[in-house]
């Protein structure tokens, strides 16, 4: 699909049928019987178009069957019939179909019943409308160019994939709604949000806008924008009309108010719930929905004062308000205290919020996580955080309980990520960070597949690789996690990345900066202290999580310096001191990424040119930026210490 000047990703039909000996499949094999649906409804007529090209040269009658006991957007496939409730479920099994055809099996093999974990499961664009795209590592927007909407074939392509993994949710602009993104809501873009709109309908995908809090004054000119104001109010009021007039459709919005420079409601000294809560009640009669985000955190802190702890903030903002939220708001928590660090606990107000609609937020972008340079597999990590144990409740305290709705009953509820894409040829800048994006919507939507299950599906539907490296590739995928992370920050310090860019290290970078993310390193140890005689911050945590946090010796070693000052010369668990697993682990991860590298080089034949050569440049930076780490780590904490590796290995 070369000649499109844009990769079809997982779905490369023509791709998979070349290589299944079908080279010119035939649409007119593949007949499609509608019993029970409305064959007009726009859903339905793009699973028939997707079933006759992904299936060409099946002579195969399929049958969409209409079932009112199967779960919303759910289904069941049975050989060559996919039965479902609605449109989405019956187009979600569709393409459950196509899955299962194009790894191979066969029709009589195919059986699958499905119900959705969450149901929201969304994405989050960061894109800008002059074409940047905030932490964006795959080229430009390919939603917006020179602060125009651009709505063409790689708009259609994109709402095709993103159905195709279950994603029905997206925000299409940047939390940061700055300069022509505040105007999304004036006549400027009506029609071309609505053309956008229209496409992702087609797909069963809502559209979402982020929504500038400060519009009151930016677009109504009013003095301000105070969510308690009779005049802010009525001007919200009316604007919200006009854009349901024009955009019927329209999800809702998303909020980050109060964060990081951006507008809200304390300005005014009114809460987080005053601000969802006005809009949600000016939205809820045209069925829309309020996202609010917790990323509230004060970001001008001074260095010298330990007490105030950024990793408290969220808890600290939110908690008190729980049960003040309106029914058609709902909270995006961050999955970490801190913001999307290779290693975090788990946000204490997943399940810490036990009467408030919740919903996940994670972040497929790399932005602290090698900017889809450096190979990390984002899936284990995710699937670490929805098996969290929360202990809000007796059974179904998990975060996957917690944010599919199941352990307080909430209707609104789910799973949103921070995308990777842009316009790069193969979306996601890096070939194998597709593998996020897959993993992402195939896990919202399932939350009982393994990380595994999903890096086999992704690497079987995107290469067609013999067995042996099918496997090669799959292992280095799951590893990678955990090599970014023995090269990088250790023991879930997080940070210490070049300021700004967040790419390459910096251990001091952020250290004396006013953003609250330290390490607090001397020369006897490092670490935080957020234990009950620190920040207190292990103290929001339900019990027992809140004891086994609070105590060096029962913390999860992997966050250890997160929430514990630990001296250089400490014990782990491995009998290794501290300093020397710093050490240790920095070398061991540095030379891994080499091997990943060196492991690549067997791919070059068996994928095609384009992705060999892209994936292999990208190793290329990695090993670099693994060695840069290693050595800036390593020499500074060997400074800092003064004490000898014991290997006697060279520390520069
Ligand atoms: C969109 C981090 C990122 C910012 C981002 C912010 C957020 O701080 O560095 O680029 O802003 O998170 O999630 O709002």
């Amino acid at each position: 699909m070369a000649n499109k000047g844009w990769s079809q990703l997982w779905l490369d039909y023509e791709e998979k049928q070349k290589a299944a000996g079908k080279a010119c499949a035939d649409q007119e094999t593949v007949e499609v019987k509608i019993d029970g649906f409305n064959a007009d409804c726009r859903i339905i007529k793009s699973a028939v178009k997707e079933l006759k090209r992904a299936l060409a040269g099946d002579a195969v009658k399929v049958t969409l069957a209409k079932n009112e006991k199967i779960a919303k957007e759910g289904y069941v496939v049975d050989k060559n019939v996919v039965s479902a409730s609605d449109c989405r479920g019956a187009l979600y099994g569709v393409f459950h179909l196509i899955r299962a055809r194009l790894m191979g099996q066969e029709y009589a093999d195919i059986a699958a019943d499905h119900a959705p974990s969450n149901p929201l499961r969304m994405m989050n664009h960061w894109d800008n409308m002059d074409g940047s795209i905030e932490r964006g590592y795959s080229g430009r927007s390919f939603f917006y160019v020179n602060d125009e909407i651009v709505v063409d074939e790689r708009t259609v392509d994109y709402a095709r994939f993103m159905a195709s993994i279950g994603i029905n949710g997206i925000v299409i602009n940047n939390v940061n709604v700055k300069w022509a993104a505040t105007d999304l809501i004036t006549t400027r873009f009506f029609d071309k949000v609505k053309e956008l709109s229209d496409v992702f309908e087609d797909y069963g995908i809502r559209l979402y806008l982020s929504l500038n809090f400060a519009s009151p004054i930016e677009l109504g000119g009013l003095p301000i924008c105070d969510p308690l104001d009779e005049s802010v109010i009525n001007w919200w009021k009316d604007k919200i009309k006009e854009v349901y007039d024009h955009l019927p459709n329209l999800g809702g919005f998303l909020v980050k108010a109060d964060s990081e420079g951006r507008p809200g409601p304390f300005t005014y000294g009114r809460t987080q719930a005053d601000g969802a809560n006005m809009l949600g009640d000016i939205i809820a009669p045209y069925g829309g929905i309020i996202i609010w985000r917790c990323f509230v955190y004060n970001c001008t802190q001074d260095w010298r004062d330990t007490k105030t702890d950024r990793a408290r903030a969220g808890y600290d903002y939110f908690k008190g308000l729980d049960g003040e939220y309106h029914e058609n708001v709902i909270l995006q928590i961050k999955n970490g205290p801190m913001d999307f660090q290779i290693r975090e606990p788990i946000s204490p107000l997943l399940g810490g919020l036990t009467k408030t609609n919740q919903m996940l937020e994670v972040q497929i972008a790399q932005e602290y996580t090698g900017h889809q340079i450096d190979l990390c597999y984002l899936i284990p990590m995710f699937k670490e955080i929805l098996g969290f144990k929360t202990y809000c409740k007796e059974g179904a305290d998990t975060v996957a309980d917690v944010v599919s709705g199941r352990t307080m009953g909430n209707k609104l509820a789910g799973m949103a990520a921070v995308i990777n894409t842009g316009n790069d040829f193969n979306w996601t800048g890096n070939d194998l960070a597709a593998a996020n994006l897959y993993g992402f919507g195939r896990l919202a939507y399932d939350t009982d597949l393994s990380a595994e299950e999903i890096a086999r599906e992704w690497v079987r539907l995107t290469f067609n690789l013999d067995a042996e490296l099918e496997d090669k590739l799959v292992d280095m995928l799951l590893r990678s996690r955990e090599i970014y992370e023995k090269y990088t920050s250790p023991l879930g310090i997080g940070w210490m990345v070049t300021p700004h860019d967040h790419y390459g290290p910096s251990v001091d970078g952020y250290e004396y900066s006013r953003w609250g993310t330290y390490h607090r390193a001397d020369h006897l140890g490092l670490g935080v202290d957020r234990t009950d005689k620190g920040t207190g911050y292990a103290q929001q945590y339900y019990s027992p999580n809140a004891e086994m946090y609070n105590d060096p010796n029962t913390c999860p070693e992997n966050l250890l310096l997160f929430f514990h000052h630990i001296p250089y010369t400490w014990k782990l668990k491995s009998g290794q001191s501290l300093i020397q697993y710093i050490y240790d682990s920095h070398f061991e991860g540095c030379k891994e990424a080499e091997e990943l590298a060196e492991t690549w080089k067997e791919f070059e034949g068996k994928v095609s040119e384009r992705s060999f050569a892209n994936v292999s440049e990208r190793f290329g930076r990695q090993v670099y930026n693994a060695r840069e780490w290693r050595d800036q780590v390593n020499s500074y904490f060997y400074r800092k210490s003064g004490i000898e590796d014991e290997k006697g290995r060279e520390i520069y």
